[in-house]
């Protein structure tokens, strides 16, 4: 079956072509998982990569948390992962204005060069989301930027009234590839899918097959749950890489997600 017919109404609505990359992907992996691969070391990341690349769609990255990182070795990791047929995905968090988050995008990491998405909060404004995609426009790439709707974590600052702004303004912006929601909660999920329409992409962190308070104020719920209240793809940390035998977990939920979404069609 083609990607068109498998995403329906979110094809047809979502032009971006990062958009359109990752429903093409996730089709051909049968997987929408997107592996948040929190570890401290190069061999750390490498080893999860070789264990568990095969069942996911996306590999999250917070590039700024590995202990021995260095260009080389970081090259290295991304191209494995995009012979993995992976989107690489930097978990930045940007915040600052536009020009600011455009020069952020280079530097040390150079996030611009490897990364297909990353992550933005709005708080400073849409230009940010101009800027971010003006880094990738400086190397002659594609990419797509993920708004922070909504939080998974306990206390966040992300009120109803941030998130309709949030939603409001993400939604017509071209640069925008999607939102990241609260996966934890399906309910509030359902009422950000319908704020959302049919067109972005919504992300979910929060999510693990033992539902309830993760470490630090980290909440979990179901990952078919999630989907079938509109979640897009599953951001799953612990739950794969702190399991025992994490090629089994990522497959696990590789199964559940592509059901949920056949189901949800
Ligand atoms: O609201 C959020 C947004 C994000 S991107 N809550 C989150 O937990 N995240 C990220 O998802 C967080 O940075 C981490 O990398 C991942 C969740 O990991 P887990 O181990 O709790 O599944």
């Amino acid at each position: 079956m083609q990607a068109s017919e498998i995403w329906g109404e979110r094809w047809i609505n979502n032009a971006l072509p990062m958009a359109r990359t990752y429903m093409e992907v996730a089709c051909r992996k049968q997987s929408l998982v997107c592996l948040a691969a929190d570890r401290k070391t190069m061999a750390g990341l490498n080893e999860l990569l070789d264990q568990v690349g095969p069942y996911l769609a996306a590999l999250k990255t917070h590039v700024d948390l590995i202990d021995d990182w260095s260009v080389e070795s970081w090259e290295a990791f991304c191209t494995k992962a995009k012979s993995m047929d992976l989107l690489i995905f930097e978990d930045r968090k940007f915040a600052d204005i536009g020009k600011i988050s455009r020069d952020q995008m280079s530097g040390v990491y150079n996030i611009r060069q490897w990364a297909d998405l990353v992550t933005a909060h709005l708080i400073s404004g849409q230009d940010i989301v101009d800027g971010l995609q003006a880094g990738w426009n400086d190397v002659g790439r594609n990419g797509g930027v993920l708004l922070l709707a909504q939080m998974s974590s306990r206390g966040n600052l992300l009120s109803p009234d941030y998130t309709d702004t949030v939603v409001k303004t993400g939604s017509i912006h071209d640069g925008v590839f999607g939102f990241i929601g609260n996966g934890s909660k399906p309910d509030d999920l359902k009422i950000l899918r319908e704020k959302v329409g049919q067109g972005k992409l919504i992300w979910t962190p929060g999510v693990n097959i033992a539902i309830g308070d993760g470490e630090m104020g980290q909440r979990y719920g179901a990952p078919d749950e999630a989907i079938r209240a509109g979640s897009d793809c599953i951001i799953v940390g612990s739950g794969i890489h702190k399991s025992e035998d994490p090629a089994k977990s990522a497959k696990s939920y590789a199964e559940i997600s592509w059901k949920a979404l056949l189901d949800r069609r």
